[in-house]
C-alpha cells in the first residue's frame, strides 16, 4: 500500500496576470485548482503597484525584460491567490507548465492558453521559501482563511 503521509500540507502563491484576466480565464484557472482538490485560502482582485511588482520580481532586476515585466504586471488587474494542499507548490507549478507557453506541455495552463513568454497568464511560487515570502508579501495574515472543506475525506485518506 502506498501512503502520502510524508507529503507536507503547503501553501503557495498564485497570481492570474493581467493577460489571464483580460482573456476571461479567471474562472477556468480557479476551476482547475478547485477540481484538482486544492483549497483556496485567500484571494483578491487588485491593481498591482510598481513597488509591489518590483519587490515580487526583484530577483529579475538585472534582466533585460525586467522593466517590461513590471510595466505589464502593473498594467491591469490581477487575481492574487493563496492555495493550500498536499505538495501544492510543486503540483501547481506542474499544472501551470513551463515559463515559455510555446514549450509548455498541452494540458498545462500555459500550454493550453499561451503562445508568448511575456504573456504567460499565471504566476506560481517555485519553491517552499519563495512561496512563504510571496504569500506574506501579497497577503496579511487576517486576509487568509483557514478552513476544512467538507469534501476532504473524499479527496485524501
Ligand atoms: P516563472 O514565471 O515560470 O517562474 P521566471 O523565470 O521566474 O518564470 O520569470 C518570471 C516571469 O518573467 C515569467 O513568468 C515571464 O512572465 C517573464 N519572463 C521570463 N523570461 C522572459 C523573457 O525572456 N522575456 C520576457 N519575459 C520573460
Amino acid at each position: 500500500m502506498t501512503t502520502q503521509r510524508n507529503i507536507a500540507v503547503e501553501r503557495t502563491f498564485l497570481a492570474i496576470k493581467p493577460d489571464g484576466v483580460q482573456r476571461s480565464l479567471v474562472g477556468e484557472i480557479i476551476r482547475r485548482f478547485e477540481a484538482k482538490g486544492f483549497t483556496l485560502v485567500g484571494m483578491k482582485f487588485m491593481k498591482v503597484s510598481r513597488e509591489l511588482a518590483e519587490q515580487h520580481y526583484g530577483v529579475h532586476r538585472e534582466r533585460p525584460f525586467f522593466q517590461g515585466l513590471v510595466e505589464f504586471i502593473t498594467s491591469g488587474p490581477v487575481v492574487a491567490m493563496v492555495w493550500e494542499g498536499d505538495g501544492v507548490i510543486a503540483s501547481a507549478r506542474k499544472m501551470i507548465g513551463a515559463t515559455n507557453p510555446l514549450t509548455a506541455e498541452p494540458g498545462t495552463i500555459r500550454g493550453d492558453y499561451g503562445v508568448n513568454i511575456g504573456r504567460n497568464i499565471i504566476h506560481g511560487s517555485d519553491a517552499p521559501e519563495t512561496a512563504q515570502q510571496e504569500v506574506s508579501l501579497w497577503f496579511k495574515e487576517e486576509e487568509l482563511a483557514s478552513w476544512e472543506p467538507s469534501l476532504t475525506p473524499w479527496i485524501k485518506e
